[in-house]
């Protein structure tokens, strides 16, 4: 990634890398997730009152192409110039919101959850946001408020009525509209669209959220968070369980090559 993707990472709090990942790819990623929605479990959380699949946790650790790719170049690349050397999977999720049905996702800063539920000492991490599906307008893009990051953590403490007890729902963490309306005001709002394949790089501060997706296309987006290895969560009482905070905290090494490539025996 060159300096000035960099600096707009930094000065905007996230930037899009579009068309990273080819057809073929994406094909073979939307195919291992189909089958990975077909595992129960607690990974796998449900739309409110319903059957329909909101997230799927850790799908990395049953399906191996995910596996791979979390360790291919034009992944693992970015995220170690942005952040460190070594690096390791914090949390790794697939946001399905089906046509017609996918839920909002309440406005919020990841690492307000991350510090409040495992004690994360630093925002240290990338979210790396792969895009499953084509992402427009329609379909209920992500809306980032561009430069929020830089303020820090606008809104501390969760709400005392979980909506899940799996998971960290951005609702449970959610500014309050004042606050969102005060950051908006001076910021703007702007969502990242663009072909399946594209990945959107963001940090851990950004404030962001995105509607129900009105269209009858799906919104499959893959959320990938690394968190620098100097970084790790000192839990208190117990920690949450491994499909939120994944306990491998060995850092990543790059393939080669292309993650199908290395899966096929091609590269290693
Ligand atoms: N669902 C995550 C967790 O760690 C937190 C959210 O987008 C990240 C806020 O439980
Ligand atoms: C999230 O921040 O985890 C959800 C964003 C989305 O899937 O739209
Ligand atoms: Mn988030």
């Amino acid at each position: 990634m060159g300096k000035e993707l960099i600096d707009r990472y930094r000065e905007d709090g996230f930037v899009l890398l579009e068309s990273v990942l080819t057809a073929a790819e994406v094909a073979a990623l939307r195919e291992a997730f189909d089958r990975d929605c077909e595992v129960p479990g607690p990974h796998r959380i449900a739309e409110d009152g319903g059957t329909a699949v909101r997230a799927v946790y850790a799908s990395h650790l049953r399906r191996p192409e995910f596996a791979a790719l979390m360790r291919d170049p034009r992944v693992l690349g970015p995220v170690q110039q942005l952040l460190s050397e070594d690096v390791y999977l914090y949390q790794f999720k697939i946001n399905a919101k089906p046509a017609f049905g996918g839920e909002r996702w309440s406005w919020h800063q990841d690492y307000a959850a991350w510090r409040a539920a495992d004690n994360l000492p630093a925002p240290r991490q990338v979210n790396v946001g792969v895009f499953l599906d084509d992402v427009d307008e329609f379909n209920g893009p992500v809306i980032f408020v561009p430069g929020s990051h830089r303020a820090g953590l606008v809104h501390d403490g969760r709400r005392a009525d979980a909506r899940s007890d799996l998971h960290l729902d951005p609702e449970d963490i959610a500014l309050t509209p004042d606050q969102l309306a005060g950051l908006v005001g001076e910021h703007g709002m702007t969502s990242p669209k663009g072909r399946a394949g594209s990945i959107v790089l963001f940090s851990p501060e950004i404030v962001h959220g995105s509607a129900p997706n009105m269209s009858p296309f799906p919104r499959r987006l893959l959320i990938a968070t690394f968190n620098d290895t100097a970084n790790l969560p000192s839990w208190t009482g117990e920690p949450r369980p491994e499909h939120v905070v994944l306990r491998d905290t060995a850092p990543l090494t790059a393939l080669d090559g292309p993650f199908l490539a290395a899966l096929e025996g091609a590269v290693r």
